[in-house]
């Protein structure tokens, strides 16, 4: 499909706090190439890459924490944990220089998996504003 159907589709993907394709990824139940993980985050590279480096970076457990809009105050050390992942990917990939970390969180920002992810990209130029 064409980026716009994708993001149209994202657009329209709800959180109805079902299981994600992600929970296989982590089970490895579905192969996915794996960059970083601990016991609490994984890092893999994104099937569709938005750039030469696109790694998404999960908690492995979701709990409740199906997008960024619905965190409480109890995520905040998983918060903060993701985000440490995120400069552990950027430095693995040679990017540390210069990356950016995005969250799409809900449906006007085309977030289209209910399963918390930081996206990591760079290895080119990021322009600003993203689209
Ligand atoms: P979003 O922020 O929810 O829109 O991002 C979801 C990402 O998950 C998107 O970049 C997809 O390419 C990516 N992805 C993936 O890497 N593997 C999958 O099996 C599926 C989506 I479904």
């Amino acid at each position: 499909i064409s980026e716009e159907e994708a993001a149209k589709a994202a657009a329209a993907a709800a959180d109805s706090g079902a299981p994600t394709i992600f929970d296989k990824i982590i089970a490895k139940e579905i192969p996915s190439s794996i960059v970083y993980e601990d016991d609490e985050v994984l890092a893999f590279r994104d099937i569709s890459p938005q750039a030469p480096v696109h790694v998404l970076v999960i908690p492995k457990n979701r709990d409740g924490l199906t997008q960024l809009g619905k965190a409480e105050e109890r995520h905040a050390e998983i918060l903060g944990r993701l985000l440490y992942a995120a400069k552990v990917v950027a430095e693995k990939e040679g990017i540390a220089d210069g990356f950016r970390v995005v969250i799409n969180s809900g449906p006007s920002a085309c977030q289209s998996v209910y399963h918390l992810h930081l996206h990591v990209l760079g290895g080119r130029q990021m322009n600003w504003p993203p689209g």
